[in-house]
Protein backbone atom coordinates (compact mmCIF):
# COMPACT_ATOMS: atom_id res chain seq x y z
CA UNK A 1 0.00 0.00 0.00
CA UNK A 2 2.55 2.58 1.15
CA UNK A 3 4.54 1.33 -1.55
CA UNK A 4 1.65 2.05 -4.38
CA UNK A 5 1.34 5.43 -2.80
CA UNK A 6 4.87 6.52 -3.32
CA UNK A 7 5.79 5.11 -6.69
CA UNK A 8 2.26 7.09 -7.59
CA UNK A 9 4.25 10.03 -6.34
CA UNK A 10 7.64 9.19 -7.57
CA UNK A 11 6.17 8.73 -11.08
CA UNK A 12 4.09 11.83 -11.25
CA UNK A 13 6.95 13.84 -10.17
CA UNK A 14 8.97 12.95 -13.21
CA UNK A 15 10.85 9.56 -12.42
CA UNK A 16 10.83 7.02 -15.00
CA UNK A 17 10.81 4.05 -12.83
CA UNK A 18 10.67 3.92 -9.24
CA UNK A 19 11.57 0.42 -7.04
CA UNK A 20 12.19 -0.47 -3.43
CA UNK A 21 14.71 -2.52 -1.54
CA UNK A 22 14.18 -3.76 1.88
CA UNK A 23 18.16 -2.92 3.65
CA UNK A 24 19.41 -6.43 3.89
CA UNK A 25 18.94 -7.09 0.04
CA UNK A 26 21.19 -3.55 -0.64
CA UNK A 27 25.17 -5.18 -0.61
CA UNK A 28 27.75 -2.96 -2.02
CA UNK A 29 30.92 -4.31 -0.57
CA UNK A 30 32.80 -1.12 -0.88
CA UNK A 31 30.42 1.23 0.18
CA UNK A 32 29.72 1.92 3.69
CA UNK A 33 26.83 0.78 6.11
CA UNK A 34 23.63 2.56 5.25
CA UNK A 35 22.78 2.14 9.28
CA UNK A 36 25.85 4.79 9.27
CA UNK A 37 23.96 7.15 7.50
CA UNK A 38 20.41 6.57 9.54
CA UNK A 39 20.91 3.98 12.34
CA UNK A 40 16.91 3.12 11.86
CA UNK A 41 17.19 2.49 8.18
CA UNK A 42 14.75 -0.26 6.64
CA UNK A 43 14.66 0.29 2.78
CA UNK A 44 15.88 1.95 0.45
CA UNK A 45 13.63 3.60 -2.71
CA UNK A 46 15.38 4.17 -5.85
CA UNK A 47 14.25 6.86 -8.79
CA UNK A 48 15.47 6.37 -12.50
CA UNK A 49 15.48 8.63 -14.73
CA UNK A 50 15.97 8.68 -18.21
CA UNK A 51 18.37 10.31 -20.34
CA UNK A 52 17.68 12.88 -22.81
CA UNK A 53 18.09 10.42 -26.61
CA UNK A 54 18.71 13.54 -28.49
CA UNK A 55 21.78 15.11 -25.65
CA UNK A 56 23.10 11.29 -25.24
CA UNK A 57 23.33 10.51 -28.83
CA UNK A 58 24.97 13.93 -29.79
CA UNK A 59 28.98 15.08 -30.53
CA UNK A 60 28.40 17.57 -28.30
CA UNK A 61 29.33 16.66 -24.91
CA UNK A 62 28.26 20.53 -23.78
CA UNK A 63 24.90 19.64 -24.63
CA UNK A 64 25.24 15.78 -22.95
CA UNK A 65 26.31 17.64 -19.95
CA UNK A 66 23.74 20.78 -19.88
CA UNK A 67 20.92 18.09 -20.29
CA UNK A 68 22.29 15.95 -17.69
CA UNK A 69 22.53 19.01 -15.20
CA UNK A 70 18.73 19.26 -15.80
CA UNK A 71 18.18 15.59 -14.71
CA UNK A 72 19.88 16.16 -11.41
CA UNK A 73 18.42 19.17 -10.37
CA UNK A 74 14.69 17.86 -11.60
CA UNK A 75 15.84 14.68 -9.30
CA UNK A 76 17.23 16.83 -6.38
CA UNK A 77 14.30 18.73 -5.84
CA UNK A 78 12.03 15.28 -6.37
CA UNK A 79 14.01 13.83 -3.37
CA UNK A 80 13.14 16.70 -1.04
CA UNK A 81 9.71 16.00 -1.65
CA UNK A 82 9.34 12.87 -1.43
CA UNK A 83 11.65 12.61 1.49
CA UNK A 84 8.98 15.49 3.00
CA UNK A 85 5.91 13.16 2.02
CA UNK A 86 7.16 10.25 3.42
CA UNK A 87 7.73 11.91 6.88
CA UNK A 88 4.58 13.84 6.78
CA UNK A 89 2.40 11.08 6.12
CA UNK A 90 4.63 8.07 7.96
CA UNK A 91 5.88 9.76 10.35
CA UNK A 92 9.02 7.98 9.78
CA UNK A 93 12.29 9.57 8.79
CA UNK A 94 13.96 9.57 4.71
CA UNK A 95 16.80 10.76 3.73
CA UNK A 96 18.11 11.88 0.26
CA UNK A 97 20.79 10.13 -1.38
CA UNK A 98 21.51 12.47 -4.03
CA UNK A 99 23.08 11.88 -7.56
CA UNK A 100 26.43 11.80 -7.52
CA UNK A 101 27.63 15.29 -5.05
CA UNK A 102 29.02 15.59 -2.24
CA UNK A 103 31.34 12.72 -2.11
CA UNK A 104 33.20 11.61 1.02
CA UNK A 105 36.69 13.31 -0.27
CA UNK A 106 38.68 11.45 3.33
CA UNK A 107 41.34 8.99 2.50
CA UNK A 108 41.33 5.63 1.49
CA UNK A 109 38.14 6.42 -1.05
CA UNK A 110 39.02 10.57 -2.04
CA UNK A 111 36.05 11.10 -3.97
CA UNK A 112 35.50 7.62 -5.42
CA UNK A 113 32.73 5.93 -3.23
CA UNK A 114 29.52 7.64 -2.86
CA UNK A 115 27.30 7.22 0.57
CA UNK A 116 25.06 4.77 -1.25
CA UNK A 117 25.82 2.78 -4.02
CA UNK A 118 22.97 4.01 -6.69
CA UNK A 119 23.88 0.88 -9.16
CA UNK A 120 23.59 -1.83 -6.01
CA UNK A 121 20.95 -0.31 -4.74
CA UNK A 122 19.16 -0.42 -8.13
CA UNK A 123 19.83 -3.85 -8.70
CA UNK A 124 18.48 -4.97 -4.74
CA UNK A 125 15.09 -2.63 -5.99
CA UNK A 126 14.78 -4.86 -8.91
CA UNK A 127 15.22 -2.08 -11.72
CA UNK A 128 18.02 -3.94 -13.43
CA UNK A 129 21.12 -6.30 -13.94
CA UNK A 130 25.04 -5.08 -14.07
CA UNK A 131 26.52 -5.04 -17.38
CA UNK A 132 30.01 -5.35 -19.24
CA UNK A 133 30.15 -1.97 -19.15
CA UNK A 134 29.45 -1.82 -15.18
CA UNK A 135 26.62 -0.05 -15.06
CA UNK A 136 22.97 -1.18 -14.57
CA UNK A 137 20.54 -1.87 -17.97
CA UNK A 138 16.97 -1.66 -17.21
CA UNK A 139 14.78 -3.93 -18.58
CA UNK A 140 12.81 -1.28 -20.59
CA UNK A 141 15.52 1.68 -20.73
CA UNK A 142 18.79 -0.38 -21.01
CA UNK A 143 21.74 1.76 -20.43
CA UNK A 144 19.66 5.11 -20.29
CA UNK A 145 18.79 5.41 -17.10
CA UNK A 146 20.50 7.61 -14.14
CA UNK A 147 19.47 6.99 -10.15
CA UNK A 148 19.02 8.45 -6.99
CA UNK A 149 17.49 7.27 -3.86
CA UNK A 150 15.90 7.64 -0.15
CA UNK A 151 16.66 6.11 2.76
CA UNK A 152 13.87 5.29 4.95
CA UNK A 153 12.77 4.28 8.12
CA UNK A 154 9.80 2.46 6.50
CA UNK A 155 9.44 -1.37 6.64
CA UNK A 156 9.48 -2.15 2.90
CA UNK A 157 9.73 -5.40 1.19
CA UNK A 158 11.77 -5.58 -2.30
CA UNK A 159 10.56 -5.53 -5.69
CA UNK A 160 11.15 -9.00 -7.53
CA UNK A 161 15.03 -8.87 -9.08
CA UNK A 162 15.97 -8.46 -12.55
CA UNK A 163 16.48 -12.08 -13.57
CA UNK A 164 17.35 -11.56 -17.06
CA UNK A 165 21.21 -11.22 -17.82
CA UNK A 166 20.08 -8.04 -20.48
CA UNK A 167 24.07 -7.64 -21.16
CA UNK A 168 24.61 -9.05 -24.57
CA UNK A 169 28.65 -8.53 -24.29
CA UNK A 170 28.65 -7.49 -27.59
CA UNK A 171 32.09 -5.67 -26.18
CA UNK A 172 30.81 -2.28 -28.49
CA UNK A 173 30.76 -0.20 -24.65
CA UNK A 174 33.98 -1.92 -24.49
CA UNK A 175 35.55 -1.01 -27.77
CA UNK A 176 34.06 3.02 -27.51
CA UNK A 177 35.54 3.82 -24.14
CA UNK A 178 38.14 6.02 -25.18
CA UNK A 179 40.07 5.43 -21.93
CA UNK A 180 40.37 1.83 -22.23
CA UNK A 181 39.17 2.04 -18.75
CA UNK A 182 36.38 -1.15 -19.45
CA UNK A 183 39.38 -3.26 -20.52
CA UNK A 184 39.23 -6.03 -17.56
CA UNK A 185 36.01 -7.16 -17.15
CA UNK A 186 34.25 -6.45 -13.78
CA UNK A 187 35.86 -3.67 -13.11
CA UNK A 188 35.95 0.23 -14.07
CA UNK A 189 39.69 1.64 -13.95
CA UNK A 190 38.51 4.80 -12.31
CA UNK A 191 41.85 6.37 -12.83
CA UNK A 192 41.52 5.74 -17.03
CA UNK A 193 38.05 7.44 -17.04
CA UNK A 194 38.53 10.03 -14.47
CA UNK A 195 41.66 12.13 -17.16
CA UNK A 196 38.33 11.31 -20.37
CA UNK A 197 35.52 11.72 -18.51
CA UNK A 198 36.46 14.87 -16.25
CA UNK A 199 39.21 16.88 -17.69
CA UNK A 200 38.47 19.62 -15.96
CA UNK A 201 38.50 17.45 -12.26
CA UNK A 202 40.76 17.50 -9.50
CA UNK A 203 43.48 15.99 -10.96
CA UNK A 204 43.79 18.79 -13.61
CA UNK A 205 43.49 21.84 -11.33
CA UNK A 206 46.11 20.18 -8.98
CA UNK A 207 48.47 19.96 -11.92
CA UNK A 208 47.91 23.05 -12.88
CA UNK A 209 47.91 24.91 -9.61
CA UNK A 210 51.56 23.27 -9.44
CA UNK A 211 52.40 25.04 -12.71
CA UNK A 212 50.79 28.30 -12.11
CA UNK A 213 52.79 28.11 -8.73
CA UNK A 214 56.10 27.77 -10.22
CA UNK A 215 55.88 29.92 -12.90
CA UNK A 216 57.75 33.07 -13.49
CA UNK A 217 55.13 36.37 -13.16
CA UNK A 218 54.96 36.83 -16.65
CA UNK A 219 54.16 33.38 -17.59
CA UNK A 220 51.70 33.25 -14.74
CA UNK A 221 49.97 36.25 -16.31
CA UNK A 222 49.80 34.37 -19.78
CA UNK A 223 48.46 30.93 -17.49
CA UNK A 224 45.71 33.06 -16.23
CA UNK A 225 44.35 33.89 -20.39
CA UNK A 226 45.03 29.84 -21.08
CA UNK A 227 41.64 27.29 -21.97
CA UNK A 228 42.93 24.90 -19.18
CA UNK A 229 42.32 27.78 -16.65
CA UNK A 230 38.78 28.80 -18.17
CA UNK A 231 37.73 25.46 -18.06
CA UNK A 232 38.51 24.68 -14.69
CA UNK A 233 37.25 28.11 -13.60
CA UNK A 234 33.65 27.16 -15.27
CA UNK A 235 33.90 23.42 -13.97
CA UNK A 236 34.40 25.25 -10.34
CA UNK A 237 30.92 26.45 -10.52
CA UNK A 238 29.28 23.90 -12.65
CA UNK A 239 30.57 21.34 -10.04
CA UNK A 240 29.53 18.53 -12.47
CA UNK A 241 32.29 18.52 -15.17
CA UNK A 242 31.65 15.30 -17.25
CA UNK A 243 32.59 15.11 -20.60
CA UNK A 244 32.10 11.35 -21.58
CA UNK A 245 29.21 9.55 -22.32
CA UNK A 246 30.43 6.79 -24.32
CA UNK A 247 29.76 3.54 -22.50
CA UNK A 248 26.31 5.05 -21.53
CA UNK A 249 25.34 6.16 -25.31
CA UNK A 250 26.59 3.26 -27.17
CA UNK A 251 25.23 0.73 -25.34
CA UNK A 252 22.95 -0.75 -27.71
CA UNK A 253 20.36 -1.92 -24.96
CA UNK A 254 17.02 -0.01 -25.03
CA UNK A 255 18.39 2.59 -27.89
CA UNK A 256 15.47 1.29 -29.62
CA UNK A 257 11.57 0.84 -28.01
CA UNK A 258 11.75 4.02 -26.58
CA UNK A 259 8.56 5.39 -24.93
CA UNK A 260 8.85 9.19 -24.55
CA UNK A 261 6.07 9.34 -21.32
CA UNK A 262 6.12 7.93 -17.57
CA UNK A 263 2.34 7.30 -17.90
CA UNK A 264 1.78 4.69 -19.77
CA UNK A 265 3.18 1.10 -19.25
CA UNK A 266 4.56 -0.72 -16.50
CA UNK A 267 6.49 0.05 -14.46
CA UNK A 268 5.89 3.77 -13.97
C1 LIG B 1 32.32 7.76 -8.05
C2 LIG B 1 31.49 7.54 -9.29
C3 LIG B 1 32.17 7.44 -10.50
C4 LIG B 1 33.68 7.35 -10.58
C5 LIG B 1 34.14 5.96 -10.13
C6 LIG B 1 33.31 4.80 -10.67
C7 LIG B 1 33.34 3.53 -9.81
N1 LIG B 1 34.35 2.72 -9.89
O1 LIG B 1 32.44 3.25 -9.05
C8 LIG B 1 33.94 7.69 -12.07
C9 LIG B 1 34.29 9.16 -12.16
C10 LIG B 1 35.05 6.90 -12.76
C11 LIG B 1 32.55 7.45 -12.69
C12 LIG B 1 32.34 7.31 -14.03
C13 LIG B 1 31.08 7.14 -14.58
N2 LIG B 1 29.90 7.27 -13.99
CO1 LIG B 1 29.71 7.41 -12.10
N3 LIG B 1 29.33 7.45 -10.27
C14 LIG B 1 30.09 7.47 -9.23
C15 LIG B 1 29.22 7.48 -7.96
C16 LIG B 1 29.12 8.92 -7.44
C17 LIG B 1 29.69 6.57 -6.85
C18 LIG B 1 30.01 5.14 -7.32
C19 LIG B 1 30.53 4.29 -6.21
O2 LIG B 1 30.16 4.43 -5.06
N4 LIG B 1 31.45 3.36 -6.59
C20 LIG B 1 32.17 2.51 -5.65
C21 LIG B 1 31.65 1.09 -5.56
C22 LIG B 1 30.18 1.02 -5.22
O3 LIG B 1 31.84 0.46 -6.78
P1 LIG B 1 32.35 -1.04 -6.78
O4 LIG B 1 31.67 -1.79 -5.69
O5 LIG B 1 33.82 -1.04 -6.83
O6 LIG B 1 31.78 -1.57 -8.14
C23 LIG B 1 32.52 -1.44 -9.31
C24 LIG B 1 32.90 -2.76 -9.93
O7 LIG B 1 33.23 -3.66 -8.93
C25 LIG B 1 31.70 -3.14 -10.74
N5 LIG B 1 30.75 -4.06 -10.09
C26 LIG B 1 30.33 -4.10 -8.83
N6 LIG B 1 29.46 -5.09 -8.65
C27 LIG B 1 29.31 -5.70 -9.84
C28 LIG B 1 28.52 -6.76 -10.22
C29 LIG B 1 28.56 -7.21 -11.55
C30 LIG B 1 27.73 -8.37 -11.94
C31 LIG B 1 29.38 -6.53 -12.51
C32 LIG B 1 29.43 -6.96 -13.93
C33 LIG B 1 30.16 -5.45 -12.11
C34 LIG B 1 30.12 -5.04 -10.78
O8 LIG B 1 31.02 -1.93 -11.01
C35 LIG B 1 31.65 -0.84 -10.37
C36 LIG B 1 32.45 -0.03 -11.39
O9 LIG B 1 33.81 -0.09 -11.23
C37 LIG B 1 27.85 6.96 -8.54
C38 LIG B 1 26.62 7.50 -7.79
C39 LIG B 1 26.36 6.66 -6.56
N7 LIG B 1 26.17 7.27 -5.45
O10 LIG B 1 26.31 5.43 -6.67
C40 LIG B 1 27.91 7.42 -10.00
C41 LIG B 1 27.28 6.50 -11.06
C42 LIG B 1 27.73 5.09 -10.81
N8 LIG B 1 27.89 6.97 -12.29
C43 LIG B 1 27.12 6.87 -13.32
C44 LIG B 1 27.53 7.15 -14.64
C45 LIG B 1 26.43 7.20 -15.69
C46 LIG B 1 28.89 7.34 -14.94
C47 LIG B 1 29.56 7.55 -16.30
C48 LIG B 1 28.85 7.02 -17.54
C49 LIG B 1 29.93 9.03 -16.52
C50 LIG B 1 28.82 9.89 -17.08
N9 LIG B 1 29.04 10.53 -18.19
O11 LIG B 1 27.76 9.97 -16.48
C51 LIG B 1 30.91 6.85 -16.05
C52 LIG B 1 30.79 5.34 -16.27
C53 LIG B 1 31.95 4.57 -15.80
C54 LIG B 1 31.71 3.08 -15.85
N10 LIG B 1 31.39 2.54 -17.01
O12 LIG B 1 31.83 2.40 -14.81
C55 LIG B 1 25.72 6.42 -12.93
C56 LIG B 1 25.40 4.99 -13.39
C57 LIG B 1 24.01 4.83 -13.97
C58 LIG B 1 23.76 3.45 -14.49
N11 LIG B 1 22.87 3.34 -15.47
O13 LIG B 1 24.30 2.48 -14.02
C59 LIG B 1 25.76 6.61 -11.36
C60 LIG B 1 24.94 5.60 -10.55
C61 LIG B 1 25.26 8.04 -11.10
C62 LIG B 1 23.73 8.12 -11.08
N12 LIG B 1 23.21 8.84 -10.14
O14 LIG B 1 23.03 7.57 -11.90
N13 LIG B 1 31.59 7.42 -11.74
S1 LIG C 1 32.69 7.53 -19.20
FE1 LIG C 1 33.97 7.46 -21.05
S2 LIG C 1 36.05 7.11 -20.27
FE2 LIG C 1 34.64 6.57 -18.59
S3 LIG C 1 34.30 4.36 -18.81
FE3 LIG C 1 32.64 5.40 -19.92
S4 LIG C 1 33.39 5.51 -22.03
FE4 LIG C 1 35.16 5.09 -20.74
S1 LIG D 1 27.40 -2.35 -25.07
FE1 LIG D 1 27.11 -4.57 -25.31
S2 LIG D 1 28.65 -5.48 -23.91
FE2 LIG D 1 28.43 -3.33 -23.32
S3 LIG D 1 26.90 -3.38 -21.68
FE3 LIG D 1 25.80 -2.94 -23.60
S4 LIG D 1 25.14 -4.98 -24.32
FE4 LIG D 1 26.72 -5.33 -22.76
Amino acid sequence: MSKDVIRKLGCTLGADVVGFAAIEDYRSERSPDPKTLMPGVKSLIVLGYREIDGALDTDSDRTSLSTRMGAMELSTANNYRLARFIENEFSVRAASVNFSYPLDMTPPTLGLVGDVSLRHAAVAAGLGVFGRHNLVINPEFGSRLIYTALLTELPLTSDPPVTDDLCTDCGICVEQCPAGALDEEGKTDEMKCLRVSQPSGIGSLIGYLRKFIGAPPEDQKKLLMDPKFLSLYQASFIGFQYQCFRCIASCPIGKKKRRYTNTKGAPC
